[in-house]
């Protein structure tokens, strides 16, 4: 790919200075005598120290803990009649593509798992230059105009006299700004849900949140908002699970992604299209402008249209996925953009935060970053310029070099912006459509399952519980919550101790339009609640299983068999690294020592059988407490024979929900196991006070 005349291998070579002089001693510098001074005239010593001296660059002002991959984007079948975008024309094409994953508030080094929500860009390397689906894993946004980013953002980042706290919005300034803009609330119902704890980027939504254009060959545009759509179905870690892998494994949601593409389990998403015929726009009574709103699906299907695959690692962290340039400016001819004016300030954002991350306009010459169509222009000159322009001409018009480069029409694929019609002042002011703050905040909250709104609840108690200013987290729950849910709101406050506040219904826009013009209300979106996303499979789950010497090796086997051929895999914890004995005399490896790990790694927990190994299992409190802990965390667990006595011991009375029980010749224990683990959580168990948020 067009990478590989960029890669550099040191096998087999020498190493040289950056002006290739071999070198003969990289460690020791130049001396007068073995203890003397150094020299200035080490040129090598010099140049190693100048060059580490420069490594780092800013990270990004957000988003800046991030994971990337490449891949390519294959459409089913050509999208003509809605957009002569070159992507979408050819079921037989495969577009590459990179994809940075990320989480917003972290810094670079923070970890994987914080409540946050998730970047989700991709970059298509299209035959008519590149184009940059900029989304996130939530499709509202906190706020409704750009000019308001700094401040959301400033709000979400540690506090300026401290930098406390890091990646969490769990702090006063975060809630103060929240509890002063109703029109966050939607989002704030987003991320406080388990959406903003996902179990892996392989695993959550995508969505592109602003409406854009797609444009066909007619000039005809249509509304359309983007959606990715995991092929694994959309999963999420508990908040405890969260907070102790952070601890345990900051790399968690990287490491998943990178092993997943090493093992070939190619994470896959289909592309979603939510498409509105601008006639149609009005009758929906949602501000299509508005990024703190989506469309629900129940009122505008999503059509699947194409398959977006990862299929290979970086070869390089730094030189792909930290210099990775993405702009939601970046379209190509048939999408375009709407008035939406959070994309409007995003369109400028984006190519502006490059000159001080990438070091100057030269960016889109860093091998990531170039497009595989032709770049021909008069941009010239600036830091780190690669191309080396021929000729005297570097103006347009010209005739000295025979009017090139010259331009294109539309209809040979130069971009037309769409013509929209506007008129109107110049104010500084917001539509009374954008206004509706709380009805598809509440349209959320309704649509969660039991489990889903008790997190919701949970979370909101733990962010506000470590607000240290009470007037914040009253205003919270009487400025914001009362609107959105009586239950939330009450939970909330019971939660802080405080008083039970006064509901206030507010019927919002959507309503208010739907009595109007007569419209149904959509009053649950099942489509919002991931307890409604499909849980058909446990490919690529990974399942801890305790074992000592003495363990049932048939057991084991057995179920190591059926699990493997439904596409996930076992990870052996013992005691210690090397290997234990099985009850047939063979030993077996040992893949991670209970030091280095814990139950929140795993989707789910196997115990086998065998006197000896379960005797040990039971008398080490890491092990009971792995499988408590696994209970509480609502996972799946599966124990045949002697193992059920480590239930036992900790705790754990059977019948449960989500805990399997093999017989001694149970033959259908590895079905009954696989399909718990499908089901991802055994939220139920909550019922039994079970606290997993
Ligand atoms: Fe942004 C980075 C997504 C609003 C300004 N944003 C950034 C990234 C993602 C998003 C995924 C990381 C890209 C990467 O991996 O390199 N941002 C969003 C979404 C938004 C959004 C989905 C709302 C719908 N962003 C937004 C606004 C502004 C910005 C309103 C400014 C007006 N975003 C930026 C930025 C960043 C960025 C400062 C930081 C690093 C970068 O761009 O390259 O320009």
């Amino acid at each position: 790919m067009q990478l590989d005349k960029n890669r550099s291998d040191p096998t087999g070579q020498r190493m040289t200075t950056g002006q290739g002089v071999p070198v003969e001693d990289t460690d020791n510098s130049l001396r007068v005598g073995a203890r003397g001074p150094t020299l200035l005239e080490d040129f090598h010593l010099r140049e190693k120290i100048m060059r580490f001296d420069h490594e780092r660059i800013p990270e990004r002002v957000v988003h800046a803990r991030g994971s990337a991959a490449h891949g390519y984007f294959q459409v089913y079948e050509s999208l003509a009649e809605y957009t002569k975008a070159k992507v979408f024309q050819d079921p037989s094409k495969k577009t590459p593509v990179f994809v940075r994953f990320s989480t917003v508030a972290g810094s670079r080094g923070s970890a994987d798992t914080a409540r946050d929500v998730r970047g989700f860009a991709v970059k298509f390397y299209t035959e008519e230059g590149n184009w940059d689906l900029v989304g996130n894993n939530i499709p509202v946004f906190f706020i409704q105009d750009g000019i308001k980013f700094p401040d959301v953002v400033h709000a979400a980042k540690p506090e300026p006299h401290h930098e406390m706290p890091q990646a969490a919005t769990a702090h006063d300034s975060f809630w103060d700004f929240v509890s002063l803009v109703p029109e966050s609330a939607h989002m704030i119902m987003w991320i406080m849900s388990d959406r903003a704890i996902p179990r892996s980027f392989r695993m959550m939504e995508g969505f592109g949140v602003h409406t854009f254009r797609l444009v066909n060959a007619k000039g005809v545009s249509r509304f359309v908002k983007f959606h990715w759509k995991p092929l694994l179905g959309v999963h999420s870690l508990v908040w405890d699970e969260s907070q102790k892998l952070a601890g345990k494994d900051p790399d968690f949601h990287r490491r998943d992604l990178w092993e997943a593409i090493e093992k070939g389990n190619f994470p896959e998403w289909e592309l979603g299209l939510q498409i509105i015929e601008e006639k149609d726009a009005e009758k929906l009574g949602i501000e299509l402008l508005d990024a703190t709103k989506i469309i629900p699906e129940e009122l505008v299907p999503v059509r699947r249209v194409g398959k977006l695959v990862l299929n290979r690692n970086p070869t390089n962290f730094f030189a792909e996925t930290e210099q990775v340039a993405f702009c939601t400016a970046h379209v190509v001819p048939g999408i375009d953009f709407t008035d939406d004016p959070l994309l409007q300030a995003r369109n400028f954002s984006y190519l502006d935060t490059q000159l001080t991350r990438l070091g100057g306009p030269n960016f889109t010459e860093i091998p990531i970053n170039r497009p595989i169509a032709p770049v021909h222009n008069f941009h010239q000159d600036g830091f780190h310029r690669q191309t080396i322009d021929a000729g005297r001409v570097n103006y347009f018009p010209n005739s000295l070099g025979g009017g090139c480069p010259f331009m294109a029409a539309a209809e040979q694929g130069g971009y037309r912006h769409f013509p929209e019609k506007v008129e109107g002042e110049k104010v500084r002011k917001r539509a009374e459509s954008f206004q509706d703050h709380f009805s598809q905040a509440s349209l959320f909250f309704r649509s969660m399952s039991k489990p889903e709104r008790e997190h919701i609840i949970m979370a909101l108690q733990f962010e506000l519980g470590k607000v240290e200013r009470e007037e914040v987290r009253k205003r919270v729950v009487e400025q914001i919550l009362v609107k959105i849910d009586a239950e939330l709101a009450t939970e909330v406050a019971q939660g802080l101790g405080m008083a039970v506040p006064t509901m206030t219904a507010v019927k919002g826009k959507l309503e208010k339009v739907a009595d109007t013009l007569g419209l149904p209300v959509v009053d649950k979106s099942p489509a919002l609640s991931m307890e409604n996303q499909k849980k058909d499979s446990i490919k690529t789950r990974c399942i801890g299983v305790l074992v000592a010497d003495g363990f049932d090796a048939a057991d084991l086997q057995s179920t190591k068999a059926a699990i493997e051929q439904a596409g996930a895999e076992l990870v052996l914890i013992s005691r210690r690294l090397g290997t234990v004995k099985g009850s047939d005399g063979k030993a077996v490896k040992v893949d991670k020592s209970a030091l280095t790990t814990g139950s929140f790694e795993y989707d789910a927990v196997f115990v086998p059988g065998g006197a000896a190994s379960v005797a040990v299992l039971k008398k080490d409190g890491d092990s009971v407490h792995f499988i408590q802990e696994a209970y509480r965390h609502c996972k799946a667990i599966g124990v045949t024979k002697e193992a059920a006595e480590l239930l036992e011991a900790g705790g754990i009375s059977t019948p449960a929900l989500g805990v399997v029980v093999g017989a001694a010749d149970g033959q259908d224990f590895p079905t009954k196991f696989i399909a718990a683990i499908a089901q991802h959580r055994h939220w139920a168990r909550h019922d039994k006070d079970v606290v997993s948020g």
